[in-house]
């Protein structure tokens, strides 16, 4: 991005800002009115909400502020501001209705363009309005993940729809990588689209640990449930126990026991559990009493960034496990490409130098650290970013998942949420501690 010129830049910006919108067309015009404005889940918007919110910063960070353009709708700031209403009241604001929500988006959408035409995308202004186009594309795709996730929550027939991911392609590999001790550049400050919490870069040291080659499988997770893991205190937090013992939960989000076997049903679709894909739906809890059952622990943020960017010949960070190109489906399982996670091992084009795999993409992975911000860490654009989601009520989350478009992710982009959360496309993998040499 960094060497694109102008022009190019303004092209790719256009490209990436229309791919996102072609998605948010797909994930509304596939169900209905009712569907659109019901709410699915207390955890989720109703989807014509999501849509037009897409629309409202849109409007307010290309049209007005980047443009310096008359507000279109002034008059429905308030209703899109998601601070002002969480998402369990937002179906009993008075929103704009389906078809003058597609109006509204399609409106800013004609007007954001011709701000980028114009816009000075070199110079004095380029980091600040190049910046806002990276930005806005990024949450527009974002609030296609949650409505994605709002599909998978949606009862009735199956509306999405998409080629199945590829099989296992890697041959035997070990269970673990050892990561060896030492620091590594983390963030960055040169990424241009990077958004304020990842930044700025900064050195830290890792001592050594191993770190598992791939996701933890629903095979492996089964074994925790057969073992009882659910009902033994001993692998549980204070937290974890509690909320799993308010909830009554015996395996992740979606998942039935049959006389056959696990099923869930997957947007829409009826199946039986697949045994080699990576967990989904499981909690920040459930993911650390797995870990130690399995006599493991989850990663920290920084030994999941390490294992998916340093290079150990270059002593460089890498943008993405596989190198610096932009993410191609030979590297990762995003983008909606495939409506699920990939089977362990589909993708060795994208293991890191260190040979760990699915890094990116196929499912977020839950890691041990609070969600702060780095040294020398600077509000941007707006405090509501990140900055006021800082502290120990939220956990990392890391890589990416299938309903992540490439633009929304990267070896240094970090995702946060409740430890309680499940119906995000979340799983995780294990690492442990190992003793240094000698
Ligand atoms: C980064 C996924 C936690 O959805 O709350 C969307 C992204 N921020 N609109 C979220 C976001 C503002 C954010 N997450
Ligand atoms: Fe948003």
């Amino acid at each position: 991005l960094l060497e694109l010129a102008p022009e190019e830049l303004r092209a790719h910006a256009a490209e990436t800002l229309s791919r996102a919108r072609d998605r948010s067309t797909l994930l509304t015009d596939a169900v209905d009115d009712g569907d659109l404005v019901r709410q699915h889940s207390k955890l989720m918007s109703p989807l014509v909400w999501d849509l037009a919110h897409i629309g409202s910063q849109e409007e307010l960070w290309l049209v007005r502020d980047v443009g310096g353009r008359e507000p279109l709708r002034p008059d429905i700031d308030d209703l899109y501001d998601a601070f002002q209403h969480p998402r369990a009241e937002r179906p009993s604001l008075p929103l704009l209705g389906p078809a003058e929500a597609r109006r509204y988006v399609g409106e800013v959408r004609e007007k954001a363009f011709d701000v980028l035409e114009k816009a000075p995308l070199a110079g004095t202004r380029l980091t600040h309005a190049a910046f806002a186009f990276g930005m806005i594309a990024q949450h527009e795709q974002q609030h296609d993940e949650t409505m994605l996730a709002t599909h998978q929550l949606r009862k009735g027939e199956p509306v999405l729809h998409a080629p199945a991911p590829p099989p296992r392609r890697t041959g035997p590999v070990p269970a673990e990588v050892v990561v060896p001790a030492g620091s590594f550049l983390m963030g960055t400050s040169v990424e241009p689209w990077a958004l304020d919490n990842e930044r700025p870069a900064h050195e830290v040291h890792v001592d050594a640990f191993a770190i598992d080659t791939f996701p933890v499988t629903n095979a492996q997770y089964a074994e925790f449930i057969e073992a009882g893991g659910y009902r033994q205190r001993r692998w549980w937090s204070d937290a974890g126990w509690d909320y799993r013992s308010r909830h009554d939960i015996g395996a992740p989000r979606f998942w039935r026991r049959e006389a056959d076997g696990w099923r869930r049903t997957r947007f829409g679709v009826d199946e039986a559990v697949p045994p080699d894909e990576p967990v989904v739906h499981v909690s920040f809890h459930e993911a650390e009493a797995y870990a130690a059952w399995a006599g493991k622990r989850l990663p920290t943020e920084a030994e999941w960034e390490k294992a998916a960017r340093y290079d150990p010949a270059t002593g460089r960070s890498r943008r993405y496990p596989w190198g610096d190109d932009e993410p191609g489906p030979e590297h990762a399982n995003l983008g909606q490409r495939h409506l699920r996670p990939a089977v362990a091992g589909a993708y060795p084009g994208g293991a890191s130098p260190l040979g760990v795999h699915q890094l990116i993409g196929d499912v977020w992975e839950w890691t041990s650290s609070d969600f702060t911000g780095y040294p020398g860490f600077t509000a941007f654009p707006y405090r509501e970013y990140s900055e006021v989601f800082f502290g120990p009520e939220y956990k990392v989350l890391r890589g990416g998942s299938f309903g992540t478009d490439p633009v929304a992710i990267r070896g240094t982009f970090r995702n946060w949420d409740y430890p309680i959360r499940r119906q995000i496309f979340a799983g995780f993998r294990c690492a442990r501690d190992v003793r240094p040499e000698r």
